[in-house]
């Protein structure tokens, strides 16, 4: 399809040009600063929650702490932006206090958790990661599940528990089943992408009401295919299975591009467009959220550090919250996606944000 050509001052704007949704994570410091809010307001459609609404921080059953999510909730609400809650049930989000817990009590203390959050927000969130980063194929078991305390406790059918109940007491919100490194090129991707697809299969012939595959997209600029076969492929039988796809959590690290700033900044970019134009593609997609919005603001700038010491620059603004070509690049990826005006329903139903 080519590419509509409209002067869109926003990547929000250019979202829903294609039914799309287009927002960032952040925490609630972000709001405490005019510039940055404002520039969320600008770009953003849809907000997650970085790391507030995780079940350590939210914490246990005698005194959850919902001050930081709930003011996330209510700055979505008043602006008119759509929710993204992340993230319910995830292996690296256990309260310390829950680590030496009998399986039983842990079982009882995550129902009870995802029970408290969902109901606290029904209505008010558009769509949930229920689950996140079930699958290790290097675990050694044939379903690709993670060792983790949920499978211990429930057994392999626990993705069927959790999202039974997120739909039991939200069956608005878009549940979603959120990943990491189903992207790459790595024969383990490919691994993962097989086991996802099984786990999908098996889990929805179950009756799970999973509407939707998160795809986090942490991608490495040095190192994502501009062409990526095993991708498509996998994104086009996501499809077949009648499930939706959010790009959930992408930002691009060029901790492995050469340092000067054109050429690094040209390789991130290029990689937004590239990766973008293929999943807006061959999937029915919900929205794309990059994890921040500018170069000072990201977990990369501890976790991929480059080695010669220079500031990474993996986002879509730099640190003054001015564009990069990055920013380019995605507005341009999301106005040459498939999602034609009426093809798909609108990803954002009416009168929930009001
Ligand atoms: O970026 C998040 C960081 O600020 C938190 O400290 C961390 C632990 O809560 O989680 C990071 O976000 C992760 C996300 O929740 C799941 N996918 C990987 C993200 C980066 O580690």
């Amino acid at each position: 399809m080519e590419p509509l050509k409209l002067e869109t001052d926003s990547l929000r704007d250019a979202a829903a040009h294609r039914h799309l949704l287009y927002g960032t994570a952040l925490c609630t410091s972000d709001l405490t600063e005019k510039r940055r809010c404002d520039t969320i307001l600008r770009e953003c459609s849809i907000i997650t929650p970085e790391y507030e609404m995780k079940w350590d921080r939210i914490g246990g059953a005698d005194a959850p702490d919902f001050r930081a999510s709930d003011r996330l909730v209510a700055f979505a609400v008043e602006n008119g932006l759509a929710f993204h809650g992340h993230t319910l049930w995830w292996h690296e989000s256990v309260p310390q206090d829950l680590g030496e817990a009998s399986d039983a009590r842990f079982a009882e203390a995550a129902l009870e958790h995802l029970t408290r959050v969902v109901r606290r927000y029904a209505g008010r969130v558009y769509s949930w990661d229920v689950v996140n980063e079930p699958l290790e194929t290097d675990h050694g078991r044939r379903d690709g599940l993670r060792h983790s305390r949920f499978l211990r406790a429930f057994g392999p059918t626990y993705l069927e528990v959790a999202f039974g109940r997120a739909a039991e007491i939200d069956p608005e919100a878009v549940l979603v089943l959120n990943e990491m490194g189903l992207e790459y090129a790595s024969p383990g991707a490919e691994r993962k992408r097989r086991a996802m697809l099984a786990l999908l299969e098996r889990a929805l012939a179950r009756g799970a009401p999973i509407q939707c595959l998160g795809i986090q997209s942490h991608l490495d600029a040095a190192d994502q295919p501009r062409h990526h076969p095993e991708l498509r492929a996998f994104l086009r039988e996501i499809d077949g299975l009648g499930l939706k796809v959010m790009i959930t959590e992408m930002d691009v690290s060029d901790q492995n591009c050469p340092r000067d700033r054109r050429l690094r900044d040209g390789m991130v970019a290029d990689t937004y467009r590239a990766y973008l134009e293929l999943v807006l593609e061959e999937s029915r997609s919900l929205g794309v959220s990059t994890w921040g919005l500018s170069d000072d603001r990201t977990w990369l700038a501890t976790a991929r550090k480059r080695p010669d010491g220079a500031a990474v620059r993996p986002m879509l603004l730099d640190r003054a919250l001015r564009r990069k070509p990055a920013w380019h690049a995605v507005k341009s990826a999301l106005l040459s996606a498939r999602n034609p005006d009426g093809g798909v329903e609108p990803a954002f139903p009416k009168g929930k944000i009001n």
